[in-house]
């Protein structure tokens, strides 16, 4: 399942530090020549490809990247020093339009691959370097220049590692809305949601995962009924699945079953991709009931059985916890 990420960013390359102008003072040396270094380069802007990032989403915050100015010259034909690099993580597969043009200037897709996004201005010359037999003595010296600055646009397809599959109606669109800042349609009808939607999920770490809340599936879905064939298709890239069911649902184990006979069905190994069973609703149900529903289920189900309410925030933190272990993060 694809989406795009995007983010503008602004860059600004160092400047050149500035050549200076001085003479050798020197015991035994009457008239020093001149001896002003060069300045330093300015830092360059660089982006790099990293593959523990995949999203954008720190972009949204971070938005002009500066790199360090170049150092003036010093005396005795010292050269400045150059101003440090600024090197910015991005996710492989990001690709770098310039703003105004929209030209693609590169797209980064393997790990450790660079692109320099703004140039260092250069050092301005010393007053050595004007040192000629018709002058002896030149006080000339230039400025460095100005850094590269631009304005960016980063864009990255996005793949959902983690699919929230189920009924319709089991609450998948309210488990992305509180996990995510995605704010999809949430509705007591089935059906709500048409088109997958998409959300990025914090790790402990502060890199995001992409979760997308499917469309509810249906008996037949993998023979085309319903809305959800297509999504079948797109689930199947996937890494993890987050099978969701209603709690308070007549039947919860018979629902169960229709979603892994449509996974079983619809073939592609998508049954045995790794998936995480849980209960939605909780508050539906009263202790007892519940209780009695989770005995009924752990014996006819070897899996681990989650139990959370998506609107009251219950039990998140638990089945968020085993998503990022199953995804080895
Ligand atoms: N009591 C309770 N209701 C919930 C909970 N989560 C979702 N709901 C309600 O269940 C109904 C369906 O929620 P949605 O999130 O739209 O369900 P969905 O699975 O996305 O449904 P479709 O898009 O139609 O497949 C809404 O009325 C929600 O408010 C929950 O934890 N407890
Ligand atoms: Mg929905």
């Amino acid at each position: 399942m694809q989406f795009i990420d995007q983010a503008l960013i602004a860059v600004k390359a160092g400047s050149g530090g500035d050549g200076i102008s001085a003479f050798r003072r020197e015991k035994y040396v009457p008239a020093g020549g001149p001896s002003g270094g060069d300045g330093g380069q300015g830092g360059n802007v660089i982006l790099e490809a990293d593959d523990n990032l995949q999203t954008l989403l720190d972009f949204k915050f971070q938005k002009l990247i500066s790199a360090e100015n170049g150092f003036r010259g010093g005396p005795n034909k010292c050269t400045g020093a150059s101003g440090k690099d600024t090197i910015l993580k991005v996710p492989c597969g990001t690709e770098i339009r310039d703003l105004s043009t929209k030209i693609i200037l590169g797209d980064l897709t393997s790990k450790g691959e660079q692109l320099v996004v703004a140039f260092g201005g250069k050092g301005g010359f010393g007053n050595a370097r004007y040192l000629s037999n018709s002058n002896r003595a030149p006080e000339k010296f230039t400025e460095g220049t100005e850094g590269e600055e631009w304005s960016l646009q980063l864009e990255l397809k996005l793949l959902a590692e983690v699919g929230i599959i189920g009924l319709p109606n089991a609450g998948k669109s309210t488990l992305i809305s509180v996990l995510s800042s995605a704010r999809p349609k949430i509705a007591d009808y089935p059906f709500t949601t048409l088109i997958p939607n998409l959300g990025v999920v914090r790790r402990p770490s502060g890199d995001g995962t992409v979760f997308a809340d499917i469309p509810g599936l249906i008996s037949g879905a993998s023979k085309g009924i319903g809305l959800g064939h297509d999504f079948l298709r797109h689930i199947q890239r996937t890494k993890l699945l987050i099978h969701l069911v209603d709690a308070g649902s007549p039947d919860p184990l018979k629902d169960i079953r229709i979603i892994e006979k449509e996974l079983t069905s619809y073939g592609h190994g998508l049954i045995s991709r790794p998936r995480l069973l849980v209960l939605n609703k909780k508050e539906l149900l009263n202790e007892n009931e519940l209780n009695q529903l989770l005995l009924d289920l752990e014996q006819l189900i070897e899996k681990k059985i989650f139990i959370i309410s998506a609107a009251m925030k219950i039990g998140l933190d638990k089945l968020l916890l085993s998503v990022w272990n199953e995804l080895g993060y």
